[in-house]
């Protein structure tokens, strides 16, 4: 692998000494088993995994789970206080894609979750974290560079949800004290199923890459948008989760990797799988949507307060979800 992917968490290990216990709320979707991983590496078993599906028999990494509905409240207050949590990871969403098939479900999961998420935070004294995302940005943003601070006005149920999240945990913090900590994602890709966004295409093409030698893109082959690798996504967190309160500026910060388009990443594929080929069959949604978000984000105030910085670049990323997937399909 291009890059030693756990020397960042021994070293924020190392420097916070201090075990968390934490809850992670719809832990078997895209993001949770790797989170849970690093975790583990950094101090042991700490997490308590939850989601409403049943844990895939061959899934090894998954410990401590339980079911939660986070539209149940007392649910969620019963695992918080029988896990005596510290730190609840608010993972559950219905993503961009997907959130347009449903309104009121993406209405239901992505505002009454965080709703109870924040209730029971205040409640109990947690820290919480809860992603946003590029898609919290509208076609009134500037789309290059996109700012921490700027015009918001998204276009899909999924955006207008995560500002509601943003907006009511700032006012959660505010008002109640709750240590309310947000971060805005990119694209996020990682070896591991994506649940239903506008970014997906980035991690089918490995799949399909080594699998078909094809791909069949959803997007124009000039849409540029943000994305991040999945290690230097789970750094953010742990990292932004561990930065002491004083050094954070505001509650909720953008963080990226690098941005390319349909036709780049192939390029860079076509690297090491000279004979892969793309081919573009355009998905009127998901085209509107990327065309409605930033093509580039702006992360240097989470920089400047606590340090973040990304270390995976899209020749590294194409590096290593190939060398992952080829292992994972052996
Ligand atoms: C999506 O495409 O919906 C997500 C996101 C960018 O928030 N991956």
């Amino acid at each position: 692998l291009p890059i030693d992917p756990l020397a960042r968490f021994r070293s924020i290990a190392d420097a916070t000494p201090t075990k968390p216990r934490v809850l992670i709320t719809g832990s078997l979707g895209q993001l949770g088993r790797g989170l849970n991983t690093v975790y583990k590496y950094m101090y042991g078993d700490v997490v308590t995994m939850t989601d409403i599906v049943k844990v895939p028999t061959d899934a090894a990494d998954v410990s401590s789970y339980q079911y939660l509905d986070v539209l149940s409240q007392g649910a969620m207050e019963e695992a918080v206080v029988n896990n005596r949590i510290d730190t609840l990871i608010h993972f559950s969403a219905l993503l961009s894609a997907v959130g347009e098939q449903n309104v009121p479900l993406a209405i239901q999961v992505n505002c009454r979750g965080v709703e109870n998420v924040l209730e029971v935070a205040k409640k109990h004294r947690l820290r919480v974290f809860i992603p946003s995302t590029i898609g919290a940005f509208g076609p009134s943003t500037p789309r290059d560079s996109t700012p921490d601070c700027t015009v918001q006005e998204p276009t899909t149920i999924y955006g207008v949800s995560k500002i509601y999240a943003e907006r009511l945990g700032e006012y959660y913090h505010s008002k109640f004290g709750v240590d309310f900590r947000c971060l805005r994602f990119p694209g996020i890709i990682s070896a591991t199923k994506p649940g239903g966004g506008t970014t997906d295409y980035a991690i089918k093409i490995f799949y399909d890459a080594l699998q078909y030698g094809k791909h069949v893109c959803y997007l124009r082959p000039d849409t540029k948008l943000p994305m991040m690798y999945d290690t230097d996504c789970m750094s953010s967190v742990v990292q932004f989760l561990t930065a002491p309160p004083n050094l954070l500026h505001r509650r909720t910060y953008n963080v990226t990797g690098f941005s390319f388009t349909p036709e780049e990443i192939a390029t860079s594929i076509q690297k090491i799988l000279p004979n892969f080929k793309i081919e573009y069959n355009i998905c009127p949604i998901r085209q509107a949507i990327a065309d409605s978000w930033p093509r580039s984000l702006d992360d240097s105030g989470a920089a400047r307060d606590w340090g973040w910085k990304a270390e995976y670049g899209l020749e590294e990323t194409v590096q290593v979800m190939l060398a992952l997937i080829e292992r994972d399909m052996a």
